[in-house]
């Protein structure tokens, strides 16, 4: 079939919106027509060619919602017309990572995956002949694609696609960030460094969680304002203090329980880790780094009892998790639609990148 996408040609170059084509899915494959998607700052760092994996020409996007269209041979978890968001962190139930219970990182398909590839090793896109790299195993920047059917969680027919798709990537990571990895306890102080897509979800998932001071940290002054919005107490911009560290750990009463850095700069990874208490805090490493950045601090500040974690996917398990995600949200326990600043056409996806690196979006999402 024919299908419009937002092309990634080449690095540092704005997509194009071309007619691609794309085959139809086989075994255990179901086709998705993509009703919504978001646009992360992985999109972005992918594009900009900060990647180590980024390859093109491909399709980004992970970040969708959508209605099964088609299903492959084999295909029993979800049929024709339900509604589904794709998993960029699918969730097999078989691999050793999902049988161990103690990660959500599912080994399945991860190869193919990073390689832009279906897990039999071939893409499903192509242009003039020529073949088009999948994203993420997701490539929501098309209006259908093809993925693994242990690549898409079901989820009920009433909730929006226009808000929902965002659960598909920065309301799950923030939010799963604080309830899964974190496992944040009433009164926990909080710090959020970066309060952008995936930071004010961070901050709606404390406040969720009942912690007490949750201090967020942005450079972007407008950044106050939102943080208040899901239950920030305390702002503080780095460019109006001398000591950042200083400032928090003062601020804290000797630093905080933990913090979470949503900005993917090493030098506020190493901030947010040395911001935390002595003796326990943990900080969570959520931003994603450009290639050959590398994290650093002092031996000294692990030795006295702060901890360095990461999160993929706020943890989640996407088929069992996002599901339950999409009730807390349409039960008004969470929110989203504050967040979606910007509605755009696929023809107006550059400038969802042009908000985002200028500030002024939150979350700009395709509608198709
Ligand atoms: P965003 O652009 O919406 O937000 C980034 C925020 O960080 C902005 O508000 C910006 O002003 C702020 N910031 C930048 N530099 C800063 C600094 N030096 N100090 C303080 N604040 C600073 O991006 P986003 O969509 O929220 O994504 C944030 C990061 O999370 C990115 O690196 C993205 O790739 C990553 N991410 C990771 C996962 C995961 O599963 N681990 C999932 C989604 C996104
Ligand atoms: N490809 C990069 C790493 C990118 C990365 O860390 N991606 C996150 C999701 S970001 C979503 O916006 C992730 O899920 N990581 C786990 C995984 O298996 O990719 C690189 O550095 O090579
Ligand atoms: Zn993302």
């Amino acid at each position: 079939m024919k299908t419009r996408a937002a092309v990634a040609f080449e690095a540092k170059k704005p997509l194009e919106i071309v007619e691609v084509d794309l085959d139809g899915p086989r075994a255990g494959e179901v086709l998705v027509e993509i009703m919504a998607t978001g646009i992360c700052h992985t999109d972005a760092y992918t594009l900009d060619g900060l990647d180590s994996e980024g390859i093109f020409p491909s399709i980004l996007g992970h970040e969708g919602a959508g209605i099964v269209r088609e299903i492959g041979a084999g295909v029993t978890s979800v049929a024709v017309g339900d509604h589904v968001i794709p998993l960029y962190t699918p969730e097999c139930r078989q691999c050793k990572s999902c049988l161990s219970g103690k990660t959500n990182l599912c080994t399945a398909i991860r190869a193919t995956q990073g390689k832009g590839v279906m897990p039999d090793g071939t893409s499903r896109f192509s242009y003039k002949g020529q073949s088009i790299f999948h994203y993420m195993g997701c490539s929501t920047f098309s209006n259908f694609t093809v993925l693994p059917e242990i690549a898409v969680a079901k989820i009920r027919t009433d909730a929006p696609f226009k808000t929902s798709c965002y659960i598909g990537c920065g309301v799950t990571t923030g939010v799963g960030a604080v309830v899964n990895t974190a496992k944040v306890q009433v009164g926990d102080n909080v710090i959020v460094f970066g309060l952008g897509g995936i930071g004010l979800n961070v901050l709606q998932g404390a406040r969720l969680a009942g912690a007490g001071m949750i201090i967020g940290v942005d450079i972007n002054p407008d950044r106050e304002e939102w943080g208040r919005k899901f239950g920030m107490t305390h702002f503080v911009n780095p460019k109006d203090v001398s000591d950042i560290v200083a400032h928090l750990v003062a601020l804290t009463d000797g630093g905080a329980d933990y913090t979470f850095d949503c900005t993917g700069n090493t030098t506020v990874m190493r901030q947010a880790l040395e911001a935390c208490h002595r003796g326990w805090g943990t900080s969570i490493v959520i931003g994603v780094a450009e290639a050959g950045k590398e994290i650093s601090t002092r031996p000294f500040q692990l030795v006295t009892g702060r901890n360095w974690r990461g999160t993929a996917f706020g943890g989640a398990k996407g088929r069992t998790d996002v599901p339950k995600i999409v009730d807390w949200y349409m039960n008004g326990k969470i929110e989203i639609d504050p967040m979606i600043t910007h509605v755009l056409t696929l023809e107006e996806i550059n400038k969802g990148f042009d908000l985002m690196h200028s500030g002024e979006s939150i979350r700009s999402v395709v509608v198709y």
